[in-house]
């Protein structure tokens, strides 16, 4: 049998389910893939070569396609990034109007990760039955993001959404609690992903989705649920740059008075003109002072 190309939908131990045009596969890494550290590093959206075993069912991996882009994180010890999935359209940051809590600064942070890695990001409000969040909701679309507000639960404001995920791979990423697998199970009725309440005592999730699961969408298009992050670090992103991953800031640069302005203290700094007038809100510039500092800081040899 010739070789047979797929796409990474999941992992499981060793093991992947993988879509390839024969219908999904269960395989497990061979030869250089295997050799070459690449357990783990073998993601949901990886296009992969597959070659057929004597013995019946189970295929191997034994190439992967070079990526177009990867979303990664840095784990929480600090030092090294794991990609979480690959080959994405758009990043969508889930986030509750409430319960959990949303945390502004953790939201830009996921779009900051998004942007530096050149993948469009949108921002999507869960939970509207229990909250408005019209502040919050103001907030992203003041910073040029635009936002879905959703009830999951009430199948509200679903629609856009879907079309926005047609034909596409998107990721949903987020805190855990705010619904992305209650999403996910919504737009596709019969996956029945888990989803849990979250805890009552500590008022957050407890992290019932535990990796990155890509999902074929009845309606064409790929949407990958991912486990909520709580501690989302930033790498690789030249502090200099860290800037133009504001989208509000991005259009103000040009003008700030020196060319390597770091928007702190330098006078004649546009963005910080920008904050006085309110053009560019507060708290986002807060972000933008808290991830520098956090970039500048950083130990440079985390790969
Ligand atoms: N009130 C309300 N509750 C919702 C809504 N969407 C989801 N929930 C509830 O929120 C809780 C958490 O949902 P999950 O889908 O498991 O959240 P998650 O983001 O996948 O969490 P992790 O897998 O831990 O990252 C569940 O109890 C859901 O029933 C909504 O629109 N409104
Ligand atoms: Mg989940
Ligand atoms: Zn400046």
């Amino acid at each position: 049998m010739s070789d047979l190309e797929g796409t990474v939908l999941s992992r499981e131990g060793g093991q992947y389910r993988v879509a390839t045009s024969i219908g999904e596969v269960t395989a497990v890494l061979r030869g250089k893939v295997r050799r070459a550290e690449s357990a783990g590093k073998v993601v949901p959206g990886d296009r992969v070569v597959l070659e057929s075993s004597d013995t019946g069912t189970t295929y191997g991996i034994s190439a992967t396609f070079p990526r177009k882009n990867v979303l990664e994180r840095r784990t929480p010890e600090g030092r090294g990034t794991r990609p979480v999935a690959a080959n994405l359209d758009h990043v969508f940051v889930l986030t509750a109007t409430v319960d959990p809590a949303p945390i502004p600064q953790l939201i830009d942070r996921l779009l900051v990760l998004a942007e530096a890695n050149e993948i469009h990001a949108s921002v999507i409000m869960n939970k509207t039955d229990l909250d408005p969040g019209t502040q919050l909701i103001e907030r992203m679309r003041k910073a040029g993001y635009e936002v879905f507000p959703v009830s999951v639960k009430q199948s509200l404001g679903l629609e856009p959404l879907a079309e926005k995920l047609l034909h596409h791979t998107s990721v949903l990423v987020g805190p855990s609690g705010a619904g992305k697998s209650s999403l996910l199970n919504r737009i596709e009725p019969g996956l029945a992903l888990r989803t849990n309440e979250i805890s009552e005592r500590v008022r957050r999730g407890k992290n019932t989705t535990v990796s990155a699961v890509m999902v074929p969408l009845g309606q064409g298009g790929f949407l990958v649920d991912t486990p909520g992050y709580s501690e989302v670090g930033l790498w690789g992103i030249e502090p200099r740059e860290l800037a133009s991953c504001f989208p509000e800031m991005r259009p103000l640069l040009e003008r700030c008075h020196f060319a390597d302005c770091r928007h702190l203290t330098e006078p004649g700094c546009a963005i910080k003109a920008a904050v006085r007038t309110g053009e560019v809100a507060a708290d986002r510039y807060d972000s933008y002072q808290v991830l520098l500092n956090e970039l500048v800081t950083a130990p440079q040899d985390w790969e």
